[in-house]
């Protein structure tokens, strides 16, 4: 079917409108709303209700008639897509956003209706009553106009990070099902999907207008060993040296029978995500493992943006009850403390209770609350961090007020490859496919593949507290991932070492050096300097490139105690009736340093875990 364009909807709408006739209650306090929001709107700036009301669209158009807004906007989301198609058919629309690109460079352009956030609703950016702000400029700079927005809009103030408990009225309305997931995330998306092939039934709670979490942002990979990808590439691995690198990369704080679940089955975690449909056949390699073990789709992509694809198109299938813009502000217990439901308070509906057999708490951690990492940590006051603003650590406050024990809270993880000045993480894949970190010397300082710990602590001791992530064609071409930097304007091109010295301001005999010595180290299979265990690529073939970097907070490695049947333990050290934990809400599995590609790994495994034993115990207390 051809797309509709916004004028020709306008008619459809406007008869619509008068068939249904909606002089109704909604249509004027909807009216309402938008006269008293315009009034106060700066000369400048017009809501997009306003826009639609120029053209002769009418509340109603939008609403519906008499229909009380859910909290997934389901309604005013698909009017938004009848009248102007899909996100794919308007990003196909829109190809570029930069206004003097030229048309043959449209797949060099940013477009935000195609991003790594995959599929996401109309409504996490456009809002009818409020200046509307693209979602992405949570993370990203980009100047861009949206409509009923300006590109200087000043974003919402961010939401509290503290948690203060509301007082929940008695007469709030009830809702029952067997198993509540709080935060749709990796691990959140996969217990969901695995309590409901269970024979639970699920809801899964997401606070921010998105679902995703931190899973929409992981770039490298999923650590598994013995998988069949590995064994067709001929790579030689086994449970026990990821039990191994694991630990040794969490300095043994981590929790042996926690890790040795999370090498056992994480082969068996690749084959599940095989079998909802999710490409994970290119294995890489990341800072910390002995061999190849980190898998992501073919051509080396992203495996954040593709799982989060993967595993939403199944809850959909499935017909999974998912609700975004939906927080829980406190978990249930029963008098001896077992967890029984959570409360709700949706964007529209309000505060509401669900009661549950189960409740899984997958909400992820507190990389993006600045306040929660200094007080842990505080020598991290005022890093930048690569997580997605949702991360602010409520499920961690939730789960200890509903009796949860915490630990390692102060063990948080700065990941050494930041783009230096934003948010954007540059994957460890890059030094991971042969990238190698020069400074402003020019000169090499660190072992690339060594743990972040030691390679973040390495960047900050050399001048600037930065450092330049240096490849070439080879090394690009290798990496899907690595053309998404080019888009984001993150990376400097020489046509030689040179040019790229000039660009980056390093000396360039220095450069030149550096570069002669490491390739020899390539040729002789041996990094005399540094140790580097895989030298995968040399670099010496033109064109070569520069991003420079600076370490940033990225994953907290503590949270709620679980056990290896992934329920959360109370501060007497016995498991939680009824209470469940998987993800980055939790603590043991990764000790005092997380190795790059475990936490895909840990979220699919332990959500795994968590599903099945949450839909297990509802299930086992059906009538
Ligand atoms: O596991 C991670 O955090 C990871 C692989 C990050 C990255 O550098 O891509």
């Amino acid at each position: 079917m051809r797309n509709r364009s916004f004028t020709e909807c306008v008619p459809i709408l406007i008869i619509l409108f008068l068939t249904l006739s909606v002089a109704s209650v909604a249509h004027k306090a909807s009216a309402a709303v938008q006269t008293e929001k315009t009034a106060s709107v700066p000369a400048a700036v017009q809501f997009l209700a306003d826009i639609h009301k120029e053209k002769n669209v009418e509340c109603a158009s939008c609403h519906g008639k008499d229909t009380a807004v859910d909290d997934n906007e389901t309604l005013v989301n698909q009017k938004c897509v009848d009248c102007h198609g899909t996100l794919d058919k308007v990003a196909l629309a829109k190809k570029s956003y930069e206004e003097d690109e030229p048309a043959g460079e449209v797949e060099h352009a940013l477009n935000p209706h195609k991003s790594h956030l995959g599929k996401i609703s109309c409504t996490a950016c456009h809002h009818g009553h409020v200046t509307s702000w693209a979602y992405c400029l949570q993370c990203h700079h980009f100047e861009m106009k949206i409509p009923g927005g300006t590109v200087a809009a000043e974003l919402p103030p961010a939401p509290k990070r503290e948690m203060p408990i509301p007082e929940i009225p008695k007469d709030i309305k009830t809702e029952t099902t067997d198993v509540v997931v709080i935060g749709a995330g990796g691990a959140g998306y996969t217990a969901a999907i695995t309590a409901h092939d269970s024979g639970a039934k699920v809801i899964l709670l997401e606070k921010q207008p998105i679902p995703g979490g931190n899973t929409m942002l992981a770039a490298g990979g999923m650590n598994a060993a013995e998988t069949r990808f590995q064994k067709e590439k001929g790579i030689k691995d086994s449970v026990d040296l990821m039990f191994e690198d694991t630990m040794k990369g969490g300095q043994n704080l981590n929790d042996p029978a926690l890790v040795k679940i999370l090498a056992k089955n994480s082969a068996g975690s690749i084959d599940w995500l095989t079998s909802l449909g999710a490409d994970m056949s290119d294995v890489g390699r990341m800072g910390g493992s002995s061999v190849n073990r980190t898998h992501r789709p073919k051509g080396g992509a992203a495996v954040g943006a593709h799982l989060n694809d993967v595993l939403k198109m199944n809850a959909e299938k499935r017909k999974i009850d998912v609700r975004v813009n939906s927080k829980v502000v406190k978990i249930l217990e029963d008098d001896r403390g077992g967890v029984i439901g959570v409360v709700v308070e949706g964007k529209h509906s309000k505060l509401y209770r669900i009661l549950a057999k189960a409740v899984v708490n997958t909400a992820g951690g507190f990389s993006a609350n600045p306040e929660k990492v200094a007080y842990y940590k505080p020598e991290l006051k005022g890093m930048t961090t690569s997580n997605q603003p949702g991360a602010t650590g409520d499920g961690v406050d939730l789960g200890a007020a509903a009796g949860g024990q915490l630990m390692d809270m102060d063990q948080i993880q700065i990941h050494p490859t930041v783009s230096a000045g934003s948010r954007i993480l540059i994957t460890e894949a890059v030094r991971g496919n042969g990238a190698i970190l020069v400074n402003a010397e020019g000169k090499r300082f660190v072992n690339e593949l060594s743990t972040r710990d030691k390679v973040s602590a390495a960047i900050l001791s050399q001048t600037n507290k930065s450092a330049f992530l240096i490849f070439d064609e080879g090394i690009q071409k290798s990496l899907k991932q690595i053309h998404g930097y080019f888009v984001l304007d993150l990376v400097s091109e020489g046509a030689t070492v040179k040019d790229l010295a000039a660009k980056i301001k390093v000396p360039t005999d220095a450069l030149e050096t550096t570069l002669e010595t490491y390739n020899k180290a390539y040729d002789q299979k041996n990094d005399t300097e540094f140790k580097r265990p895989d030298m995968p690529r040399p670099i010496r073939t033109p064109g070569f490139y520069a991003i420079e970097i600076r370490p940033g907070v990225h994953y907290t490695m503590g949270g709620l105690k679980i056990n290896t049947d992934a329920q959360v333990m109370s501060k007497d050290g016995v498991p939680i009736k009824g209470f469940f934990a998987a993800g980055e809400v939790t603590g043991g599995v990764h000790g005092a340093n997380r190795l790059g590609g475990n936490s895909i790994s840990e979220t699919i495994t332990f959500g795994r875990i968590a599903g099945e034993n949450a839909a297990k115990m509802a299930t086992a207390t059906k009538p």
